[in-house]
C-alpha cells in the first residue's frame, strides 16, 4: 500500500522517513534528525535536518484538535489555504515570506524553507533584541500585500473570486469569539484575568457599556468590511526575524477583512514588548536604547504605513472613482481608524482573553505585571474611543505614555 495514503498525525520519529519520501532533495539522506520546534496554538511544526550535509527543511502539519486545546476542532484544510497565501504573498512581497517546497493534501502538511537562522520575533523581543529595519520591513509587507488585493487596485471580478476562495469561516469564528466577544463578556468562562486586576477588569472592561458598543462596531466592521486579503493573525509570534531579514509566517487566519486589523495587530504586539522591557529590564543605557527603539518603531509603523499606502494608492489605483479628488484621504483615514481600533482590541484580548502573550505573562513581579496590564487596557480604550481622530505615530506614543503613568500609579 502506498505510504502516506491516509492522514495520521506525525510525531518527531515519523519525520525523517516522511521527508525522504516526499522531497527528492532528501531521498538519499540516511542521517536525518527531526525535532518539534513549534510552540504555536494550533499546529505542529518540525525541523528536519541531515547531520552529514547540513541540509534542512521545516514541516508543518495541521491536526483536528488544536495544539492548545483538545476541545477546539478545526478542519485540516487550513494548511492548504496557508500555503496558497504564502505563495501569493511571496509574489506581492518577494523575500518577506518563506519559500514553500511542497504541499501534501492527504497529510495536510507542507514543507518550507528552514528559517532556523532567524528567531521568532516574540522570543527575540523577550531577550530585548533590537531590529532596526523592522518598521521598514513590516510596513513594506503590509502595504505590498494588502493594497493590491483591494477593489482600489485589483480587477473587481478577480477580487470577488479571491474573496470566495479565501472565505475562512472557522478561523474567523475564533477571532470573532476570542477577540471581539469574550474579552468583554466572558460567556464561556475562558478568559484569563490576572487576579490582582480582577476589580479593575470588572470596572474598566466588563462594566464599560460604551466600550462594548465600540467593540461591537469593530466586530461587525471586521465581519463585513471585506476590504483586502489579510494575513489575519499578524502578531510577533507570526514573524521570523534576523538583523538583516524578516519573514512573515502562519497566515492561516487569512480572509477578506479590514486592512487595519493586520496593522493594529503589529502595533499592539510592539506595545506588549515595550511593557515587558519597562517591567523586566534594569534601568540603564540598555533599557533606554531598547525602549527608544520600540517607541521609534511604533511611531514609524503608524506613519510609514500611512505614507507608503498613500504612495502605493497613487501608483496602483485602477478604479476610476478611487481617483476622485478627496477619496484617497477618506479611504486612508478609515484604514487608520480601523488600525487604532484593532490596536485596542488586540491589547484587550491578549490581556484578559483566552490567548495571552508571554511578553506580559512572564513578567515575574506581580505588581509590575498588574501595572503593565492596566497600562495595556487603558491605552486600548483610548485607541478605540479616539480611533477616528487620525492619530499620528506620535499620538499613539502619547497615549501609551499616559496609560503607563495611570496604569502604574498607586
Ligand atoms: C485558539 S487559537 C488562539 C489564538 O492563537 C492564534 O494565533 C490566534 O491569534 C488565535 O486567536
Ligand atoms: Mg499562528
Amino acid at each position: 500500500m502506498e505510504q502516506y495514503a491516509s492522514y495520521f498525525l506525525m510525531r518527531e520519529a515519523d519525520l525523517p522517513a516522511y521527508v525522504r519520501a516526499k522531497l527528492p532533495l532528501f531521498a538519499d539522506c540516511d542521517h536525518l534528525c527531526a525535532k518539534e520546534i513549534g510552540d504555536g496554538n494550533l499546529n505542529y511544526v518540525f525541523r528536519v535536518w541531515d547531520t552529514e550535509t547540513g541540509k534542512s527543511v521545516i514541516v508543518k502539519q495541521a491536526s483536528h484538535t488544536l495544539r492548545i486545546s483538545d476541545e477546539m476542532h478545526l478542519s485540516l484544510d487550513r494548511n492548504r489555504r496557508e500555503c496558497d497565501i504564502l505563495r501569493l504573498e511571496g509574489g506581492y512581497a518577494p523575500g518577506l515570506v518563506p519559500e514553500i517546497y511542497y504541499y501534501d493534501e492527504i497529510m495536510h502538511a507542507y514543507c518550507m524553507e528552514d528559517l532556523s537562522d532567524h528567531a521568532i520575533m516574540r522570543t527575540a523581543l523577550l531577550q530585548h533584541e533590537i531590529f532596526p529595519d523592522f518598521a521598514e520591513q513590516i510596513t513594506d509587507f503590509m502595504v505590498n500585500t494588502l493594497l493590491p488585493t483591494t477593489d482600489v487596485v485589483m480587477d473587481h471580478k478577480e477580487k470577488k473570486e479571491l474573496q470566495k476562495r479565501y472565505s475562512n469561516p472557522e478561523l474567523c469564528e475564533i477571532t470573532e469569539d476570542l477577540v471581539y466577544t469574550e474579552p468583554y463578556r466572558d460567556l464561556r468562562g475562558r478568559n484569563h484575568v490576572f487576579p490582582p486586576n480582577a476589580d479593575f477588569v470588572a470596572r474598566e472592561i466588563y462594566g464599560d457599556t460604551q466600550l462594548h458598543c465600540e467593540a461591537a462596531q469593530l466586530k461587525f466592521d471586521f465581519m463585513n468590511n471585506g476590504q483586502a486579503l489579510l494575513h489575519g493573525d499578524l502578531h510577533t509570534g507570526s514573524i521570523f526575524i534576523r538583523k538583516d531579514s524578516m519573514k512573515v509566517i502562519d497566515p492561516e487566519f487569512t480572509f477578506y477583512g479590514p486592512m487595519g486589523y493586520d496593522i493594529g495587530n503589529v502595533i499592539a504586539n510592539l506595545i506588549f514588548a515595550w511593557c515587558n522591557g519597562q517591567c523586566t529590564m534594569e534601568a540603564g543605557a540598555e533599557k533606554a536604547a531598547y525602549l527608544h527603539w520600540l517607541e521609534t518603531t511604533i511611531v514609524q509603523v503608524v506613519d510609514l504605513t500611512r505614507s507608503k499606502m498613500a504612495a502605493a494608492f497613487d501608483k496602483l489605483a485602477t478604479d476610476p472613482m478611487a481617483r476622485a479628488p478627496g477619496f484617497q484621504a477618506r479611504y486612508l483615514a478609515s484604514v487608520m481608524a480601523d488600525t487604532a481600533g484593532a490596536t485596542g482590541t488586540e491589547l484587550i484580548r491578549r490581556t484578559v482573553g483566552m490567548a495571552n502573550v508571554k511578553d506580559i505573562t512572564t513578567i515575574p513581579d506581580t505588581e509590575a505585571r498588574a501595572g503593565a496590564e492596566r497600562c495595556c487596557l487603558l491605552a486600548a480604550k483610548a485607541y478605540i474611543f479616539r480611533r477616528r481622530e487620525a492619530l499620528s505615530g506620535a499620538a499613539y506614543l502619547d497615549i501609551l505614555h499616559d496609560a503607563w503613568k495611570r496604569g502604574t500609579s498607586k
